[in-house]
C-alpha cells in the first residue's frame, strides 16, 4: 500500500479510499496502491466484496498528465484495470465529482458503477491528443453500444450521471456521501446475491460502417488525428475478442504519445491553467467588484456587459442617448437570449439579468457607485482621454477604470486620469461573451492590485486571462498584424488570398486570414492603415487592392462582399473574382511577375512571420512567458489547439530551421524579417521557447 490509498474494512466490504489530491489523478504511487489494496482485501479474511471511492473534491480525473512523455512506470494503467475487474471479490466503485479518462476505466474495470446525481463522467482523452488507454475503448462499447461510445469517446465530452445512466455506463445514481452511498450499493448487491459482471466477458458489440464513422470524424476533426484513430479502436472491439482487443488500443494509444499533436495539446492544457499563475500577483487581493460600469453599447459593449451579466455582476450600461441606449439593450437582450436557448441560464436568471441587474443611462453620474468601468468607444485616442477625464471626476475612490483598446497607448490614456495607478487594459474579443481570451493589458503605474482585479474578473467571466505589456496591438493584434503582412507580401507575389485561405485552414486554423477579414470587417484594417501610412517607412509593401474594396463600399460579410461575395442564408462565401482583377492590375503596376506557392511554402511563411513576432513580444517582456503568447493565439485567433500555439510549434518544428527560413526569407524582404534576437539568443544556446516557460 502506499499513502495515496486508505484501507478500511466495514464489515465485508474493504474500502479503498484515493487521496491523491486535487482530483485523484493515477500517478504511480496511485496505482501501485490500487494493486496492493486489492491483494489486500483478496487476502482479508471475510471480505466479500470491494468499494472504490475517491476522497476529496472528485473519483478520479485520470491519468497524471505530468508523466506524459516521461518512461512509464509500472505497474500500468492497463494492468491495474484488468486486476480489479478479475478479483474474485465483488468490485464496487462510487463515484462523485468527475470521472474522466482512467477514472472511468478504472470505474468500467469494477463490476458496478454508482453515481451521485451532479456527478460527471467522460473519456476527454482526444483533448490531450490520445485515446484512452486502459481499456476504454473497448470495455465502453460492450456496455453502451458503439454508437454510444464513439459520440463520448471522440468528442471527449464530459456526461452528467442521469445521461450515463440512461446509456448504460452507469448502474445506478444516488445522492449521499459518496463511501456512504457506495456501502449502502455494495451492501444490497450482496444482499441479492449478486455475481460478478466483469465488462471483458460481455458481448462484443454490433459493427457499424466503420469508413463511414471514421471520415465523419475525421472531418469534424480538422487535421486532428486522435478522434478518428479513437473509431479504429472501437472497431477492434467488435472485431477482436477483448484481449487482442485490448492490444490494439495500447498500441495505438503509444503511437499517438509520440505525436507533436500529443504535445501541443498537452502545453494547452497546462498552459491554459498556467497563464493567470503570476508570481508578481502571490498575495495581492483583487479589489471586490459586484458593481460594473460599461461605456457604449455597441457590438463590444453590449458582449461586454452580458459577460458581466452572465457572471452575476451588475452592470449600468452609459449610451449617448436614449435611442442608441435602447439599442444597445436589444442587443444585451438578443445575447442573453441565446445564452437562454442554449441551456446556460434559466428564464428566472434571464428575466433578472435583463431586469434588476441593468440598468441603462445616459449620464455618467450613474457610475459613481461602479466598482469597475469598461470603456468600449470609439478607437480614437481624443474620444477615449475624454471619457477617462469624466471618469476621473465622477467615479469613487478606488474604482477601477478599465480601457477595452486593442491598440491605443493606455499609459497615454491613463495620463488623462489623476489616478493612473487604477487605470488598466482590458481587451476582450469579439463577441465578448463567446470569445474566452482577455488580454490584461498592464500600464506603467498600473497597480498590482488593479491587475489582481482583472484577473479576478476574467476568472469569474471564465475567460482565459492573459497578462500584456503596452505596445501596438498588445500581444494578439500585434502579431496579427505581422502574420497578415507576411500573408499580403504573398499575394503581391503571386499567391491568391483563396489559396492561402485553404492552405491555412489545412494546417487547423479554424479559418483562413481573409475569411477572419470579411468577418471583423475590412474597414478595420483600412482605418489602420490609414492611421500608419504618415509615419509608415518606405521600405514597407502595403497592398493597395484593399483599400480599393473599402473604397467601392465593400467591407466584408457586412456588406455582403469583400475577398468572398455572401450570399443571404448560406453559411460562408464564395471568392469575389474582382478581388483577383484589382490584385493583377496592382502586380503589373508594380512590375511583379508573379510566382507560384505550395501550400506547404504558404503555411511555413506565415507561421514563421507568426513565431518570430511572438518571440519579439517575449524577448521585450510584452508577454511574460511563450506560454502566454500560445495561449492568446489559441482562445482569440483560432490557432488550432493540437499545435500548443505558434511558440510551441517553433519548438516542434525545431528552432534552428526556423531561424534559418528567416534568414533565407530575409534575402528578398531584409526589412520586414528582421530576426527576433531572442530567436538568434536561443538557437545559440541550444534551448528553446519550452526551457523558458519552464524558468517561469
Ligand atoms: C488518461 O486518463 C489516459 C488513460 O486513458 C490511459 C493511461 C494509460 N493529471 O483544471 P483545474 C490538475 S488521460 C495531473 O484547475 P477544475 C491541474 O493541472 C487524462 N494533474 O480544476 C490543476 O493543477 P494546478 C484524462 C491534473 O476544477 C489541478 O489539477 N483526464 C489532472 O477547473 C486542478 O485542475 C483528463 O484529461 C490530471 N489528469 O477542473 C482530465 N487533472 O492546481 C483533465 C487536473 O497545479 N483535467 N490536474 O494548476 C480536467 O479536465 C480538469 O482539470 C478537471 C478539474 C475537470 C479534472
Amino acid at each position: 500500500m502506499t499513502d495515496k490509498i486508505a484501507y478500511e474494512r466495514h464489515g465485508d466490504i474493504a474500502v479503498l479510499l484515493l487521496q491523491n489530491p486535487p482530483v485523484n489523478a493515477l500517478s504511480q504511487e496511485v496505482r501501485s496502491g490500487l494493486m496492493a489494496g486489492m491483494d489486500r482485501a483478496e487476502a482479508d479474511t471475510g471480505v466479500k466484496a470491494v468499494l472504490i471511492v475517491g476522497d476529496g473534491r472528485a473519483f478520479i480525473a485520470g491519468a497524471d498528465i505530468k508523466e506524459f512523455g516521461k518512461t512509464p512506470l509500472a505497474p500500468h494503467l492497463p494492468d491495474v484495470c484488468n486486476l480489479i475487474e478479475a478479483s474474485p471479490l465483488l468490485v464496487v466503485a462510487s463515484m462523485h465529482g468527475v470521472s474522466l479518462g482512467g477514472g472511468l476505466e478504472v470505474a468500467l474495470s469494477a463490476h458496478y458503477r454508482i453515481a451521485q446525481p451532479e456527478a460527471r463522467v467522460g473519456l476527454p482523452e482526444v483533448h490531450l491528443g490520445l485515446i484512452p488507454g486502459a481499456g476504454g475503448t473497448q470495455r465502453l462499447p460492450r456496455i453502451t453500444g458503439v454508437l454510444a461510445a464513439i459520440d463520448m469517446i471522440t468528442s471527449g465530452r464530459h456526461v452528467k450521471a442521469p445521461e450515463a445512466l440512461s446509456i448504460g455506463a452507469i448502474d445506478k445514481v444516488a445522492a449521499g456521501d459518496p463511501q456512504a452511498v457506495g456501502l449502502d450499493y455494495a451492501n444490497a448487491l450482496l444482499a441479492q446475491g449478486a455475481h460478478r459482471r466483469p465488462v471483458s466477458e460481455m458481448p462484443a458489440p454490433e459493427a457499424i460502417d466503420w469508413d463511414e464513422a471514421y471520415d465523419a470524424v475525421l472531418k469534424k476533426g480538422r487535421g486532428q488525428i486522435s478522434p478518428a484513430q479513437a473509431v479504429r479502436a472501437v472497431q477492434a472491439s467488435v472485431e477482436m475478442p477483448f484481449a487482442e482487443g485490448l492490444k490494439a488500443e495500447r498500441q495505438m494509444f503509444r503511437e499517438l504519445m509520440q505525436t507533436d499533436q500529443r504535445q501541443g495539446m498537452i502545453h494547452a492544457f497546462f498552459s491554459e491553467r498556467a497563464v493567470s499563475n503570476l508570481p508578481e500577483l502571490k498575495g495581492i487581493a483583487p479589489r471586490p467588484v459586484e458593481a460594473v460600469g460599461v461605456i457604449g453599447g455597441g457590438t463590444m459593449g453590449a458582449g461586454i456587459a452580458t459577460a458581466a451579466l452572465l457572471a452575476g455582476l451588475r452592470v449600468t450600461l452609459i449610451e449617448r442617448d436614449e435611442a442608441a441606449a435602447e439599442a444597445a439593450k436589444a442587443r444585451i437582450a438578443g445575447n442573453l437570449a441565446g445564452a437562454l436557448k442554449r441551456g446556460k441560464i434559466t428564464q428566472e436568471t434571464h428575466d433578472e439579468m435583463l431586469g434588476s441587474a441593468l440598468t441603462m443611462a445616459t449620464d455618467y453620474g450613474a457610475l459613481k457607485e461602479a466598482d469597475l468601468v469598461i470603456e468600449a468607444v470609439f478607437e480614437d485616442m481624443e474620444v477615449k482621454k475624454s471619457v477617462f477625464r469624466q471618469l476621473d471626476e465622477i467615479c469613487k475612490p478606488g474604482a477601477v477604470l478599465a480601457t477595452n483598446t486593442s491598440y491605443l497607448d493606455v499609459n497615454e490614456i491613463a495620463s488623462s486620469t489623476s489616478r493612473p495607478g487604477d487605470v488598466i487594459g482590458l481587451h476582450f474579443f469579439s463577441p465578448a461573451h463567446v470569445m474566452k481570451l482577455l488580454e490584461v493589458v498592464v500600464a506603467d503605474q498600473t497597480s498590482p492590485e488593479v491587475v489582481a482585479t482583472g484577473f479576478a474578473l476574467g476568472k469569474r467571466m471564465g475567460k482565459v486571462s492573459v497578462r500584456a505589456g503596452v505596445c501596438d496591438g498588445f500581444i494578439g493584434n500585434r502579431i496579427l498584424s505581422t502574420y497578415r503582412t507576411a500573408a499580403d507580401h504573398m499575394i503581391l507575389d503571386g499567391a491568391t488570398p483563396f489559396q492561402i485561405d485553404a492552405a491555412l485552414t489545412g494546417f487547423g486554423f479554424a479559418m483562413g486570414p481573409y475569411a477572419v477579414a470579411d468577418l471583423a470587417g475590412l474597414d478595420i484594417g483600412w482605418a489602420m492603415r490609414k492611421r500608419l501610412a504618415p509615419t509608415r517607412d518606405a521600405r514597407e509593401r502595403v497592398g493597395r487592392y484593399p483599400d480599393k474594396l473599402c473604397e467601392a463600399g465593400h467591407f466584408g460579410q457586412k456588406t455582403g462582399k469583400g475577398f468572398y461575395i455572401y450570399e443571404k442564408g448560406k453559411r460562408g462565401g464564395v471568392p469575389n473574382p474582382e478581388v483577383m482583377t484589382l490584385i493583377e492590375a496592382e502586380r503589373a503596376e508594380r512590375g511583379i511577375t508573379p510566382r507560384g506557392f505550395t501550400d506547404e511554402e504558404i503555411v511555413r511563411r506565415y507561421m514563421a512571420a507568426m513565431a518570430n513576432e511572438a518571440a519579439k513580444v517575449v524577448g521585450e517582456g510584452i508577454a511574460r512567458r511563450p506560454l502566454d503568447v500560445d495561449m492568446v493565439l489559441l482562445f482569440g485567433y483560432g490557432f488550432p489547439r493540437y499545435w500548443g500555439g505558434p511558440l510551441k510549434w517553433a519548438d516542434l518544428v525545431g528552432l534552428p530551421a526556423l531561424l534559418s527560413d528567416i534568414e533565407h526569407y530575409a534575402q528578398e524582404d531584409d526589412y520586414f524579417w528582421q530576426l527576433a534576437p531572442l530567436l538568434q539568443e536561443l538557437v545559440d544556446e541550444g534551448r528553446n521557447f519550452d526551457d523558458l516557460n519552464k524558468e517561469g
